[in-house]
């Protein structure tokens, strides 16, 4: 499968971390991170485009007429143009944030260079402090786990009161086990996926540690939990590939 935004990136390769960094710092979704982002995503998590296509095709099955879509932590907007190519006919409008300048300014560009009638808003915004109303479908695709654990339940309960009733949230994230050994074995395959996509291991090593502290993963059980206190009546993984996964919350009608 092709990557959905590869027709206005020209896909520069992820080098960021190739040479040795004397310290490596924390890391940041800066113009650098912009500049290879999609060959980042693609090259590191396993399943994004297949979760791509899935978030499409939910959109179509739960835009409710007359309502706001939303995006957050959209990066590049992968996840708005999916969206907006299957809600044509329904009078919806995507709102879609992200709190990196850099990511937003490309985001315009990436979407300006498809035409639709859908609206998009983009802002440059912290998702924590987002309103969410008249929702029928909110996405938050691999974000979640880079804001603060403190704040992830008060997030969730705002977008399940901001969702309509039949309205969905489509949660990917990247996890972790409980179960030592599972946790061992799974997150070898990771390794081995991103080794197989080209990364050396001092990249892999160096990649580690600017994320540590950055990003902070949940259980499976974790984010269940999270869902049910929210006041989700369904909710449940539909995709994982080792240990990324996705979530479907339902707030039923
Ligand atoms: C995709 N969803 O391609 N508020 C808003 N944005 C934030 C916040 C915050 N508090 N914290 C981090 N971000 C995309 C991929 S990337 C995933 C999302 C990754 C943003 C951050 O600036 C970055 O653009 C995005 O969350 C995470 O479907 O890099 O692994």
């Amino acid at each position: 499968m092709t990557s959905l935004i590869s027709n206005t990136t020209p896909h520069n390769k992820d080098t960021l971390y190739a040479q040795t960094h004397e310290a490596v710092g924390a890391f940041q979704f800066d113009e650098s991170v912009v500049a290879v982002f999609p060959d980042m995503i693609q090259r590191s998590v396993p399943g994004y485009q297949t979760i791509l296509a899935g978030i499409g095709e939910l959109t179509q099955q739960h835009a409710q007429n007359n309502s706001n879509l939303y995006d957050l932590g959209c990066a590049l907007g992968a996840a708005t143009l999916t969206m907006r190519r299957k809600v044509e006919d329904k009078n919806c409008q995507i709102i879609a944030i992200d709190n990196s300048e850099a990511m937003i300014k490309r985001a315009k560009e990436h979407l300006h260079a498809y035409h639709s009638d859908v609206p998009v808003q983009l802002h440059c915004a912290d998702m924590t402090k987002t309103s969410i109303e008249n929702a029928s479908v909110v996405v938050i695709n691999f974000t979640l786990q880079f804001i603060d654990p403190e704040q992830r339940e008060i997030l969730i309960k705002t977008i399940y009161q901001g969702l309509n009733p039949g309205g969905i949230l489509i949660l990917s994230e990247k996890l972790h086990f409980t179960d030592s050994a599972l946790q061992e074995r799974i997150e070898h395959l990771h390794l081995q996926f991103k080794r197989a996509n080209g990364y050396s291991e001092l990249e892999i090593s160096q990649k580690r540690s600017s994320l540590e502290n950055v990003l902070i993963t949940d259980t499976e059980q974790d984010h269940l939990t999270r869902f049910r206190n929210a006041g989700f009546q369904s909710a449940g993984i539909w995709f994982q590939a080792y240990n990324f996964a996705s979530f479907l919350a339902i707030k039923t009608a």
